[in-house]
């Protein structure tokens, strides 16, 4: 295949003393070379990429040295695929072809989010700092000296499980800035791996790492950044509505001193490390009824384990007619957090053969987040296999947002009715319970909007200059308050890295993704409830064991990325923009009450 490849790159080559008329004859390109080339291109990449996974696979559930440097190879070989395929392919830059070719050769630029540089030595160098960094933050630990995790060393997941459990805020404060002192070491390899990564965009000729990453949604990239702008002003006022609402809250059980009433909350309040997901301060919020249902107790009661837990993310998919997963899921993947080694605790799902090889990666815990988490994980393994067919440039989802979105949409079908119907609860709490079932969906969706822009609000800053390594954490923070009204509940400086203690900066996965997620899932949501007929309020429908939903969701699935987004999206919801009205029409009875309660308390949005 390499071969073939090389006879195409030789046919560029134009003799100076051609006349013009041989010129064009030498240059000519057709459609059949382009056909070629495409094939070949998507069968080397294929290889390169299988072989990338599998020592990617091994190196994030087992890390170290050894596991990281071969994780690295593999990377760059693909990497360097991809660099010498986009420049051959400048030679069918004018060439008309149909949309579907002209589509993949556009893509092929697109297919990493950190290309590689000519230069061999800078391109071993970024590979192998894009290993350093993700195993970093795999084997960071925090080890507390006092409190009532003294004496444990905690990695992602027990951080997780230790912010959540406790609202005493010398503690909280503890592990905030506990788990910060893993990311600060970061820094000068951050700096360096951005620096070479847009150097690499630059020479595939984008005018940045973060233009590069915008242009992929069909759109230029200045256009995608006043979508998400438009996006974010359609759910602002409903933030500042939830936002405000907490912060009332945490000043009565803390205090005007810790919590400012009209200032930004403190981010180690929120019941999460990044403050991204606030559901485990549900219960200082005073809802008049309880969360709907709260699965952990019940998991725990009925003894179900990790493996369970994810036969029931199977079972719905199945309910919808998909195939069940295949038998090598179940022996292949990682469920549980090993003994006796490091491993990336932070969630993925695999696709490892780009076929059928689909594996999840996670520690599950056995509770409600997980619960949902699973289910979110699912989503892109059932895309991952309907989307095999298509050429290789083509297996991926319709913009990234979709593939974040699809399990989601499912985990908004675990109703209370639903989880009756699979039996396990008796009865479903009626309509009374509703605010409070809302308000525990917003602490997890709504609080997470601001948060899911912010993150490459930033890193877009840092790639394009306009956010100078002096400035990283200053930025940062700046953003954290300008979007979501938290801020820092100690001094920061510029010693340290707090971009990095969030695993998607140095796993370098851009985030827009789950900001479009978070509005998508609701509003493929909308358009299979409609599909199917519901007519009631948006949270209590639940398309489980529907084969027409079924039908309308695996039809765009198989799409992958063949055609842009908005086909995708007309195929799922007859809507061709992407929308935040779903997510608004979802939460508007807990907006009202919102409302009332911040205008009765005096309380105003905003900080
Ligand atoms: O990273 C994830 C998934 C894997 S794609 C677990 N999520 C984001 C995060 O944890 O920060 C899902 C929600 C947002
Ligand atoms: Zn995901």
């Amino acid at each position: 295949m390499l071969g073939s490849l090389r006879v195409l790159t030789i046919c560029l080559l134009i003799p100076s003393f051609a006349s013009a008329q041989n010129m064009s004859l030498s240059t000519a390109v057709t459609v059949k070379d382009l056909e070629t080339f495409l094939k070949a291109a998507n069968e080397r990449l294929n290889d390169l990429s299988v072989k990338y996974n599998q020592a990617q696979w091994v190196q994030e559930t087992y890390i170290t040295d050894d596991t990281e440097a071969v994780a690295a190879a593999m990377n760059e070989n693909y990497l360097q695929a991809i660099s010498d395929l986009a420049a051959e392919a400048k030679r069918f830059d004018n060439l008309q072809a149909s949309p579907e070719l002209t589509r993949q050769l556009k893509l092929l630029k697109l297919l990493v989010a950190a290309p590689a540089p000519n230069d061999p030595k800078e391109r071993a160098e970024l590979a192998r700092l894009g290993a350093w960094l993700s195993g970093i933050y795999g084997k960071g630990k925090y080890c507390p000296k006092t409190g009532p995790f003294a004496g444990q060393c905690m990695g992602q997941s027990e951080m997780e499980k230790a912010m959540a459990s406790t609202k005493d805020p010398e503690v909280l404060l503890d592990l905030w800035v506990g788990w910060r002192t893993i990311s600060a070491p970061m820094r000068q390899n951050y700096t360096r791996f951005a620096e070479l990564a847009n150097k690499a965009a630059r020479e595939m000729g984008f005018r940045d790492l973060g233009a590069l990453w915008r242009s992929n949604y069909d759109m230029t990239p200045e256009q995608f950044s006043a979508e998400l702008d438009r996006l974010w002003n359609q759910v602002r006022p409903l933030y500042l509505s939830l936002h405000a609402y907490v912060r009332s809250q945490l000043v009565k059980k803390y205090g005007a001193q810790m919590v400012p009433p009209t200032g930004p909350i403190p981010a180690h309040l929120l019941g999460n490390i990044w403050a991204q997901d606030w559901t485990h301060i549900y219960d200082l919020l005073n809802v008049p009824s309880g969360s709907g249902v709260d699965l952990t107790p019940i998991l725990q009661q009925k003894h179900i384990d990790d493996l369970r837990m994810v036969r029931y993310g199977e079972a719905f998919f199945t309910s919808l007619g998909f195939e069940p997963l295949p038998k090598t899921f179940w022996e292949r993947s990682m469920f549980r957090k090993p003994a006796d080694r490091d491993v990336i605790c932070h969630a993925s799902a695999w696709d490892v053969d780009n076929q059928e090889d689909l594996r999840l990666k996670m520690c599950i815990r056995i509770n409600d987040e997980d619960f949902r988490t699973i289910h979110h994980e699912l989503g892109h393994n059932f895309y991952q296999r309907a989307y095999r067919h298509q050429p290789f440039i083509f297996e991926e989802s319709a913009n990234d947002g979709f593939h974040e979105a699809i399990g989601d949409t499912i985990a908004l079908s675990i109703t209370p009715e639903y989880l009756k119907q699979i039996g396990m609860i008796s009865d479903a709490p009626g309509p009374d319970a509703d605010i409070g079932l809302l308000m525990h969906k917003a602490l997890e969706k709504v609080a997470f909007l601001p948060f899911g822009l912010l993150i490459d609000q930033w890193r877009w800053g840092v790639f394009s200059g306009q956010i100078k390594p002096d400035d990283y954490n200053k930025a940062w923070w700046q953003l954290r308050e300008k979007y979501q009204g938290v801020a820092a509940p100690v001094q920061r400086t510029e010693r340290d890295f707090d971009p990095g203690a969030k695993y998607h900066v140095p796993g370098n996965t851009p985030y827009a993704r789950y900001f479009l997620a978070d509005i998508l899932q609701f509003q493929f949501h909308r358009g299979l409830c409609r599909a199917i007929g519901y007519q009631g309020p948006l949270h209590r429908c639940s398309i489980y064991n529907n084969k027409v939903a079924g039908e309308r969701l695996k039809k765009m699935l198989e799409m992958g990325k063949s055609q842009p987004w908005p086909d995708a999206l007309y195929a799922l919801t007859g809507e061709r923009q992407m929308d935040a009205s779903a997510i608004l029409d979802y939460f508007a009875p807990l907006q009202k009450w919102l409302d009332e309660q911040n205008a009765n308390n005096g309380v105003k949005p905003g900080w």
